[in-house]
């Protein structure tokens, strides 16, 4: 049934409950198959791999806490919505809780996590046969039904397991779907677009090439209205603002009811900065149109007045076709623009976090394919420009630290390019079970940013004078990457000071390399906050 459903794409874990799975897979030409030991690390995997091919992927584990190791990367893909197919082995209903070996109670084990979860019988009949596929059809089509996200398929297997005596599958079909017609035709919402003076529209994460810039683009010029985008939105455009955390932050009390929409629209999925949440919640629009694929009341900001069950390509292509310019002068759009020319990115000399992350940023080659790690990571490459063609990856949808490395070497394992991993120390070593991996090529270049823990708990007011931060909270440590790297095949750079950065910049971007590139900074905690305060203090003085 996957492969009537083209569903090449399989993360293999190993196990004997699963090994008739396996076999079936892997001994099917159709399918590419991965082999990843550790679920936890797995499912991240395949997820990198669904980034990549915007396309469902299947991961297949074995009963017991195999299936709960894939819970971060179930949480990740739902709220990032990534069709994840989970598909887990599991012994016969009557042997659960029975003190029979690694077994847990596995049906629903995902709860609200999955978009559905299907417990299959052990066909004895052909109508048992008929009632499984109808529920392969359901956790299939539910992948990519509106919203994408995962699935959750549970197998029931009994012995013995290891007759391998089937040459032949049956053939199956898929069950066709007619496309959603998605267009704004509520004639308030409408008017309300045309009567509004202050109008915003605020964007999400959205994978690469999702079609927007252009109707964007006209949207700003036939409009006065202004666009804001995080990298993660991978939409670039000079009429987009990238920097609104940095201008929110340099507003002063009096500029703040000019700066606020009164009609705001939001599109994709989670927005990293939180200064934008907290003012758009303090003054409050008049209107909040939430958009989305998924009929559902997400009112971030304490002010929806309207959700508009739609995908954010055909909002703004409806926008354009439905709504005629008026002839106002842009002034709410200059005033946003005018600003954002004035933040300029941080232009510390100093050897810190932030330079390391201006020097990498810039130098990136064109179309490169970058994943951001969570924490400060995220943060810091919001502060400067992205070449239009980088791809921005992020686990976003739930924060995590711990598959953000796996998440590369999913997604470099399948991409034709080269993929760059910028990570904090945490959150690397956290997940550096991912370099144990058959599948991670050449094409694979970590810049791990060492600062010796969590660096972002020294930027938080009030935390940053706990007595438990050091030990506790930012895990102070002096581990080092270099022999775990060289132990999986990465070829191993370092750089303590500018220099040292510089000079090994040709050989962390080269193509030529046979091994992937793993480069580690070491920077200092108390230098990068003292750095990163001045930046926001400077803003302040402008
Ligand atoms: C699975 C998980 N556990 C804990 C956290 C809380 N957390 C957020 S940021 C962070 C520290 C990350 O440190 P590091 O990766 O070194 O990045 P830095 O802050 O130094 O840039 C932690 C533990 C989380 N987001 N996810």
């Amino acid at each position: 049934m996957l492969e009537a459903y083209s569903i090449r794409e399989v993360v293999l874990c190993p196990g004997s409950r699963n090994a008739p799975l396996i076999q079936t897979f892997s001994q099917n030409p159709f399918f590419r198959c991965y082999t990843v030991v550790d679920e936890r690390s797995a499912g991240f995997f395949a997820l990198g791999l669904a980034q990549e091919i915007q396309q469902p992927v299947a991961v297949c584990c074995t009963s017991g806490t195999a299936l709960l190791n894939l819970g971060p990367a179930v949480a990740e893909a739902y709220y990032q919505q990534i069709p994840l197919l989970v598909i887990s082995a599991d012994r016969p209903q009557s042997w659960i809780g029975q003190m029979d070996g690694q077994t847990l109670p596995q049906p629903g084990v995902f709860n609200s996590l999955v978009k559905q979860s299907i417990q299959l019988l052990e066909p004895d009949s052909e109508e048992d046969e008929w009632y499984c596929k109808r529920m392969i059809h359901d956790a299939i089509f539910q992948l990519m039904n509106r919203l994408p996200g995962p699935s959750h398929i549970n197998i029931p297997l009994s012995e013995p397991l290891f007759d391998f005596s089937v040459t032949e599958l049956p053939k199956n079909k898929p069950i066709l779907r007619n496309p959603v017609d998605y267009s704004l035709n509520n004639s308030a919402l409408l008017e309300e677009w045309n009567l509004s003076t202050k109008k915003m529209i605020l964007i999400g994460q959205l994978p690469p090439f999702n079609g927007l810039e252009k109707s964007l683009e006209s949207i700003a010029e036939k409009f006065d209205c202004v666009i804001l985008a995080e990298h993660t939105a991978n939409i670039r455009s000079s009429k987009v603002i990238y920097n609104f955390d940095a201008i929110i932050y340099q507003l002063l009390n009096e500029e703040i009811a000019c700066f606020s929409p009164d009609l705001l629209i939001t599109l994709g999925g989670h927005v990293v900065s939180k200064r934008i949440k907290k003012f758009l919640r303090s003054c409050k629009p008049a209107s909040h149109w939430y958009v989305s694929e998924e009929p559902k009341i997400v009112d971030l900001f304490q002010s929806i007045t309207a959700q508009l069950e739609m995908d954010p390509l055909s909002f703004v292509e409806e926008i354009n076709k439905k709504c005629s310019s008026n002839t106002s002068k842009h002034t709410y759009q200059s005033r946003w623009l005018s600003q954002s020319k004035h933040v300029l990115p941080p232009t510390t000399t100093v050897y810190s976090d932030l330079w390391v992350m201006g020097k990498l940023l810039a130098a990136l080659p064109c179309n490169a394919a970058l994943q951001l790690g969570n924490s400060s990571v995220v943060r810091n490459a919001q502060l400067y420009p992205l070449d239009a063609s980088v791809s921005v990856y992020c686990n976003r949808g739930t924060s995590g630290i711990e598959g953000s490395v796996s998440t590369a070497v999913g997604f470099a394992s399948i991409h034709k390019g080269l993929t760059f991993l910028i990570v904090g120390d945490l959150s690397f070593f956290y997940d550096v079970n991912a370099l144990w991996n058959r599948h991670i090529k050449s094409n694979l270049r970590i810049l791990l940013i060492n600062n010796g823990g969590g660096e972002i708990f020294h930027l938080l007011p009030g935390l940053n004078q706990a007595v438990s931060l050091d030990q506790y909270v930012s895990c102070r440590h002096s581990t080092r990457a270099e022999k775990w790297a060289q132990s999986m095949g990465f070829d191993y750079l370092s750089a303590y000071k500018e220099e040292e950065f510089i000079n090994n910049l040709d050989s962390f971007f080269s193509v030529e390399a046979s091994n992937p590139v793993l480069f580690e900074v070491i920077t200092t905690m108390e230098v990068n906050a003292e750095v990163f305060k001045s930046y926001y203090h400077k803003l302040k003085t402008i």
